[in-house]
């Protein structure tokens, strides 16, 4: 007999079949014959401070690497802590494989410590979950674990592992693991479609190409290069898409950010709507009301989801592309392209003039367009706030894919991605700067993160956009209510610069224009976890808040 325990069984499978290199974990008995696989077979552990980190760094890591992300909770408290991560990659369709912990199989209905039904819970906002009861079985439900994961769309699993069965011991020649192909099955578009949508897209006067996180998982840069440059398509990315194409491209409108797509999307004849749901962002499809549809997407519900499609194309993005291809024709729409940004551009001449000219109190896009004076396109940025989130987007640019990730931005609307976000980005990409824009508010909820990062050397920036307010709130209560009746919406001045250094980063507080810089290069050359608090300019709100607030007044 050689003998082996479930929780290094199911290490042994990870690494050796889903060749999984890291995972993002908080500790807990229930779960420890697991956190011991790791150490005995070379997995690395990132021990995070609080479980919805470690689901939103498993998140992030799979759209930074392309390939499902895993964490790790324990029992009860672990996972109740891990759930607005998992709820997040739901939202987001992410490829997060959550393992949790159980109170024993054993004393069910007994009142046994952390005991509850975390399946029955979990189950809504996961793609997949089960409960495995078989010490010889692990392999097998980790399998469909990561296949249901990443196949089709993509979206986050669960599988609770008891510890009678982590802790029990099986012969390990008994159990082999299940084979893992890794060819990808692909689901074909319909030929009579894929000619309409050549027919339309060859004939369109004013298209324009849309790309959602589809295009991101789909890995699909190629193929789309090649569509968006025989075409002449203008293009804009999003979410988890944004970056398959660099922002510097001569064709993407990216640089109008939220503007831009108010203003260019109702002007198009013809959308390519790759990946990307028509959800509220879009206005569920009604801001382009006159335009003829093509949408492409893996999930054929998504197809006519809230308006319907003049054409659907069925399959993975990438896939899709390269069958488009040979139908389509060579066209330059740079006339168009330059009709649509002068079109953007004259919303934005505040806009631009925020960002070139100095301000005191600071102007949050002039602290943008400071912090990529700082950096430029060769770095990883991340907003995190409400706000501060449209400062970030419409101001960062990369020339990396996901090089602009948003994640508060996105369908939950979650305060606190940022900073675990930013951790997955610098453990993806080691050498190159990752910057987290954070509104004040956004910091809190997971800034004791900065010990992980100490702890473990993940030497992040982190620019907090110090408003003194959840801002975004306060200024919708300022419009709707009056100035005088904000509630629960003010912060005041605090020294998160501080809580860093205490914490064993570099800290450093900003108030003048002309410091920025300096001080962000003073944080990347001192090599650890940072934090540069930048006091901005409290009266100052995003078209994002009056547009948030104007949602919900004929309610
Ligand atoms: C987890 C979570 N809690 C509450 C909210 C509601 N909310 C949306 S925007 C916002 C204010 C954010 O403040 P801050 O992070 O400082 O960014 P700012 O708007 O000031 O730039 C709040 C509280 C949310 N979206 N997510
Ligand atoms: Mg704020």
């Amino acid at each position: 007999m050689a003998p082996i325990s479930g929780g290094h069984l199911a290490a042994k499978y990870m690494l050796e079949v889903e060749k999984v290199r890291m995972v993002f974990t908080l500790s807990g008995g229930h779960i420890e014959p697991l956190l011991d696989g790791f150490t005995e077979y070379g997995i690395k552990t990132i021990d995070v401070r609080h479980e919805q980190a470690a689901a939103m760094m498993a998140h992030a890591w799979s759209i930074y690497n392309n390939a499902p992300g895993v964490c790790l909770v324990t029992a009860g408290p672990g996972f109740t802590n891990a759930l607005t991560g998992i709820a997040n990659a739901h939202l987001d369709n992410a490829p997060l494989v959550v393992l949790c912990g159980r109170h024993p199989l054993r004393d069910d209905l007994t009142g046994a410590l952390q005991e509850m039904n975390q399946v029955d819970m979990v189950k809504p906002i996961t793609k997949w979950c089960a409960t495995c009861y078989d010490t010889k079985r692990i392999p097998e439900y980790l399998n469909i674990a990561f296949r249901q994961a990443s196949m089709g769309r993509p979206g986050p699993v669960f599988l609770e592992l008891p510890p009678d069965i982590l802790f029990a011991e099986i012969d390990s020649k008994t159990v082999s693991f299940p084979v893992r192909k890794h060819h990808r099955r692909v689901v074909a578009p319909d030929p009579s479609e894929l000619e309409a949508a050549a027919r339309l897209i060859n004939s369109a006067k004013q298209p324009i190409f849309i790309g959602g996180s589809g295009v991101g998982f789909s890995d699909s840069q190629s193929p789309l290069t090649a569509l968006i440059e025989k075409t002449g398509l203008p293009f804009a990315l999003f979410n988890n898409g944004r970056g398959t194409l660099p922002d510097n491209h001569l064709q993407c409108i990216n640089d109008g950010g939220f503007t831009g797509l108010m203003t260019g999307l109702p002007r198009a004849d013809v959308i390519v709507a790759a990946g990307i749901r028509f959800n509220w962002v879009l206005q569920s499809g009604k801001l382009f009301p006159d335009a003829k549809v093509i949408r492409i997407d893996i999930d054929p519900t998504e197809i006519d989801r809230n308006r319907s499609a003049a054409v659907g194309l069925i399959g993975d993005c990438g896939d899709v592309f390269a069958k488009l291809l040979p139908q389509l024709e060579e066209r330059d729409h740079t006339e168009w392209i330059e009709r649509l940004r002068k079109a953007y551009a004259a919303f934005m001449v505040t806009e631009m003039e925020q960002r070139t000219k100095p301000s005191r109190p600071l102007h949050p896009n002039r602290l943008v367009a400071r912090i990529m004076e700082a950096f430029g396109e060769d770095a990883y940025y991340v907003a995190d706030g409400g706000d501060t989130s449209y400062f970030g987007l419409a101001g960062f640019r990369s020339q990396h894919k996901a090089g602009v990730l948003v994640p508060a931005g996105s369908l939950l609307g979650c305060l606190g991605t940022g900073i675990p976000f930013a951790m997955a980005g610098k453990l993806s990409h080691p050498d190159k700067p990752v910057i987290v824009l954070n509104g004040d508010g956004s910091f809190g909820f997971n800034s004791m993160e900065f010990d992980t990062c100490v702890r473990h050397n993940i030497p992040i920036v982190c620019v907090v956009n110090n408003d003194c307010a959840w801002g975004m709130i306060k200024h919708a209560q300022e419009i709707s209510l009056g100035e005088d009746r904000c509630t629960c919406s003010e912060l005041g001045m605090r020294h998160y610069e501080k809580m860093v250094e205490g914490l064993g980063g570099y800290g450093e507080l900003v108030e003048k224009d002309e410091d920025i810089v300096p001080a962000l290069e003073r944080a990347i050359r001192s090599g650890k976890p940072a934090c540069i608090n930048v006091v901005t300019d409290p009266t100052v709100t995003s078209p994002a808040t009056v547009i948030f607030y104007q949602n919900f007044t004929d309610l």
